[in-house]
């Protein structure tokens, strides 16, 4: 095996640390959970990524998820230059973000109306700011091991022992702040019921993943949404859908239309911004109508439906919106999901695949992972491991076993073999002790 050459990445990494914290712009990207320097990335075409040392790689990372059509793709790219050229930004209404308003209702219909923003972060945030404006009520629930964006409501963990109440999940944020966020475990109806029971008329919002993709890819149990659903209605709480992951990537109308459960309101980011920074919430009129200017809820930003981000948004939806693109989609993902399956079992690796359209990921050392104590216990020595021998055969997979992998449109039949094949040679080399 001959080992790949990371010179320039590590001289760029020690550059990047001297201005940067942690040399990156985003924690995940430092590779922490996988040890070692990250790679610096010097362009995209597709389904490969190169790095700083010309080294090829197969993406399963696709940006965190916005590159569903691959890198570089030509309309996308068309649409930004076309848009840039004519201006980077107005701080002025343009009818693009109309058209990006339209095709985004026109795909969820629980969405009446929606805001744009610049980040997934900004749209969670945004969302509950709405959803307590509108109840009138301050606390919120949120599930253990879900992430919504970096807002300070939002790094909470659950209180120790009994007490509902959330405790700060980050230095910086008070404890204040935290209180008012009740963290309950993902995918157990039962202890939603129990709690919602007592002090369901005190919450403004549930805000969940409806597919939790920040464990590891953790779809849910066949009531845990409807129950949401069926308890919010009945204690009069606003669900908010977070599917900055799942939006325009389990389906074209999201995992709203997959599973046939409709928010009260939706967060989405990532693919609606084709690659460049864009995030959107949206959802029934009535509670839209309470955000700034029309209500009295205030948000805002500088750079809020971006026309060059917006114009990348729309070629995206475009390409998405043409037939076939999710039954594709579903195809590539199982065809590689069932075979690191099937691999690991027949390397002797006790191991759980979850897969769902064209989102995996693969958990060591257990059987099962269906909420987030079970993936806790999952074996991330030997994800190690598959990551970085995977990485030197030219597979660039997430430097996390708690994120998920993504196939892109733009992975083709000789991708998936490829990956095929270097997932068989990694597990008979991983698999010994
Ligand atoms: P951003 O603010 O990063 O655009 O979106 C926050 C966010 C909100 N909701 C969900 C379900 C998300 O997954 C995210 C961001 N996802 C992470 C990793 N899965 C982005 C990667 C990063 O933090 O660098």
């Amino acid at each position: 095996m001959t080992h790949m050459n990371w010179t320039n990445s590590s001289r760029l990494f020690k550059a990047a640390g001297r201005y940067i914290p942690g040399g990156v712009n985003s924690p995940v990207r430092a590779f922490r959970n996988v040890g070692g320097n990250p790679l610096f990335i010097t362009r995209g075409k597709g389904s490969k990524i190169f790095d700083a040392d010309g080294n090829r790689y197969v993406d399963y990372v696709s940006s965190w998820g916005p590159l569903i059509l691959g890198h570089a793709h030509p309309s996308i790219i068309r649409a930004i230059m076309k848009a840039a050229a004519k201006g980077t930004s107005f701080g002025a209404p343009t009818e693009e973000e109309t058209e990006l308003a339209r095709l985004i209702v026109q795909a969820m219909p629980s969405i009446e109306m929606v805001r744009l923003v610049s980040s997934g972060t900004e749209a969670a945030m945004s969302a509950i700011r709405v959803a307590r404006g509108y109840t009138n009520r301050d606390q919120i629930i949120k599930f253990a091991g879900c992430y919504h964006g970096h807002s300070d409501g939002l790094l909470v963990k659950a209180g120790s022992g009994a007490t509902t109440f959330g405790t700060p999940d980050s230095a910086g944020v008070p404890a204040d702040y935290a209180r008012n966020t009740i963290v309950l475990p993902y995918n157990d109806s039962e202890a939603l019921s129990l709690f919602l029971g007592k002090n369901g008329s005190k919450i403004a919002a549930i805000i969940v993943e409806p597919v939790a993709a920040n464990i590891g890819l953790v779809p849910p149990e066949p009531d845990f949404l409807k129950t949401l659903r069926r308890l919010s209605d009945r204690d009069g709480i606003i669900l908010i859908f977070d599917e900055v992951i799942t939006g325009f990537r389990l389906g074209y109308g999201g995992a709203q239309e997959y599973y046939g459960i409709k928010p009260d309101l939706t967060c989405l980011g990532k693919i609606i911004g084709g690659g460049l920074p864009v995030g959107a919430y949206g959802g029934k009129r009535k509670i839209m109508e309470m955000a700034a200017p029309l209500g009295p809820v205030y948000q805002a930003g500088t750079l809020s439906g971006n026309p060059v981000a917006v114009a990348a948004g729309i070629a995206m939806l475009k390409e998405l919106k043409k037939p076939g693109t999710y039954q594709k989609l579903a195809k590539k993902g199982a065809k590689l999901a069932s075979a690191l399956a099937q691999a690991a079992t027949e390397s002797g690796i006790i191991s759980r695949v979850n897969s769902l359209g064209s989102m995996f990921s693969i958990f060591f050392g257990i059987r099962e992972a269906s909420n987030y104590d079970q993936v806790l216990q999952s074996d991330r020595e030997l994800y190690r491991r598959f990551f970085w021998n995977m990485l030197e055969r030219g597979i660039y997979l997430a430097p996390s076993p708690f994120e998920t992998g993504f196939v892109s449109l733009a992975h083709s039949e000789a991708d998936l073999d490829y990956t095929i094949g270097k997932i068989k040679e990694t597990f008979k080399i991983i698999n010994r002790r």
